[in-house]
């Protein structure tokens, strides 16, 4: 009996340890929402969490780390009650609730227990598993006349799969032809910016002959009220005649549009985003390869970082897509080969900033000739007959004539890394990258000289694995 008793407490000095999981909070499943402060089945651990112990005298017994998977364990060798808190995570993560308790980094245990801690990003908040969301929405034709009246961009819910079932926020007379999207939750501002699209107007509200192709536009979710919120001048953005230069008609009967043919992807603006904040709006500007910091309240220019080029040719670097995420901002820069003319010369490459510096993400090559490749492929067309065509992604061309002539199309699929976004799957975060054909901007539907063509707007994603540093 002795010897029994002893083992036991032998036992429960070995394994009577407080541990647990310091987790990552995410508002939603997919489907359903989750509730912070609880560890949930998408829910992931957060590494590096510093945790301690104190007894009842409030002296500290011993401190942890939490591991990779977020997991901890206290040695603690005595029963009783212990405080145990933690500490040291990343700013950008904020605690969960836990319960009624708002200061849940602070816990009360008895040795034995497990105590779990969650922790969430405030910009992934949502109230909802049917959000709105937005996009801009292309016709052809100038920003005046009745194909002005036609809408630019669009607002409907998640869960609404009605193609034509959607709010207008702006028309094409209001802001013509956009890309770039920001939004604050907090004031419910949309920030669009300019984006040069073939056969399709752009305002000139300066009056100065030029399309307004380095503008960014605030519009309010609510009120629908649409003000400029920031121009850049043409040294800055480039330019691009005004929808009378561009002979745009007020239809959306065809055009020439010649000029935009080669300046698409090389003039304006990529993307733009809003930091967690909302003080400051972050612009990628394409044409002078610039990174824009811009005060939401004074509208001024708080700081610019030259993106770095790193091309072959350095004048072939094209930064376009941009994304704030987790406390950082990442910029991916494509290399166009629009001077080289080298397949080889494709190339994209992803950037982010933390400390003021850029650091490499991933670069990987665009050249590739099989679209079943894990990375992706070019833009398929298929042919009348079934054949597949444009499996490759090719140097940015200058010239209509440079198209080739496949079936019933015009094929030349020239990539353009045009946004970045990240998602959690399977309990680990991917960063997904957006890729646009510059055929898209180039080209249109029904339009001059490509009668019989008939072009899209493609973005390919491609997933990228940051812990396990592959394509998945
Ligand atoms: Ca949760
Ligand atoms: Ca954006
Ligand atoms: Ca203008
Ligand atoms: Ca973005």
């Amino acid at each position: 009996m002795r010897i029994l008793l002893l083992l036991l407490l032998l036992f429960s000095n070995i394994y009577a340890d407080i541990s647990g999981t310091v987790f990552r909070d995410l508002p939603i499943n997919g489907t359903e929402l989750n509730r912070y402060g609880l560890f949930e089945d998408n829910e992931f651990g957060v590494d590096g969490v510093t945790v301690k112990a104190y007894n009842a005298n409030g002296e500290e017994v011993t401190t942890a780390s939490t591991a990779e998977d977020g997991t901890y364990n206290l040695s603690i060798s005595e029963d009783g009650d212990y405080r145990i808190e933690f500490s040291n995570w990343p700013a950008y993560l904020k605690e969960s609730p836990d319960g009624d308790n708002l200061n849940s980094s602070i816990k009360f245990a008895k040795n034995g227990d497990s105590v779990d801690f969650g922790l969430h990003n405030p910009d992934d908040f949502t109230s909802t598993t049917d959000p709105e969301l937005i996009t801009s929405i292309y016709f052809n034709g100038a920003t005046s006349g009745d194909s002005g009246d036609l809408k630019s961009l669009v607002v409907w819910n998640y869960s609404d799969t009605d193609a034509k079932s959607y709010e207008v926020l702006a028309n094409k007379s209001d802001i013509g032809s956009v890309w770039g999207l920001a939004y604050d939750t907090r004031t419910k501002d949309i920030y669009t910016s300019a984006i040069l699209k073939r056969h399709i107007g752009l305002p000139d509200k300066d009056g100065d002959g030029n399309g307004d192709i380095g503008v960014i536009y605030k519009i309010n979710r609510d009120t629908k009220a649409i003000e400029e919120f920031y121009r850049f001048s043409s040294d800055e953005a480039g330019t691009i005649g005004d929808d009378e230069t561009r002979r745009l008609p007020e239809t959306t009967d065809p055009s020439t549009d010649a000029d935009a043919f080669d300046k698409v992807g090389n003039i304006g603006l990529g993307d733009i985003e809003i930091s967690s904040d909302g003080k400051t709006i972050y612009v990628v500007n394409i044409y002078n390869s610039k990174l824009y910091f811009i005060d939401t309240t004074t509208k001024d220019i708080t700081d610019s970082i030259d993106i770095p080029r790193e091309c072959n040719d350095p004048d072939d670097s094209r930064p376009f897509a941009l994304k704030y995420d987790d406390g950082e901002l990442y910029v991916g820069v494509t290399c166009s080969a629009y001077n080289s003319g080298e397949k080889n010369d494709l190339e994209a490459y992803v950037k982010n900033i933390g400390g003021g510096n850029f650091e490499k993400v991933i670069n990987y090559s665009l050249y590739y000739q099989n679209a079943d490749d894990k990375k992706g492929g070019a833009y398929v067309a298929v042919g009348g007959d079934g054949t597949k065509y444009g499996d490759e992604f090719n140097p940015w061309i200058h010239d209509w004539s440079e198209f080739e002539t496949k079936a019933d199309f015009r094929i030349k699929p020239q990539p353009i890394l045009a946004d970045i976004e990240f998602i959690y799957r399977n309990k680990k975060k991917y960063m997904v990258m957006g890729f646009l054909d510059r055929e898209g901007l180039q080209t249109g539907y029904k339009t001059m000289i490509q009668m019989l063509v008939m072009k899209r707007m493609m973005m390919k994603t491609f997933f990228w694995d940051l812990q396990g540093g592959r394509f998945s």
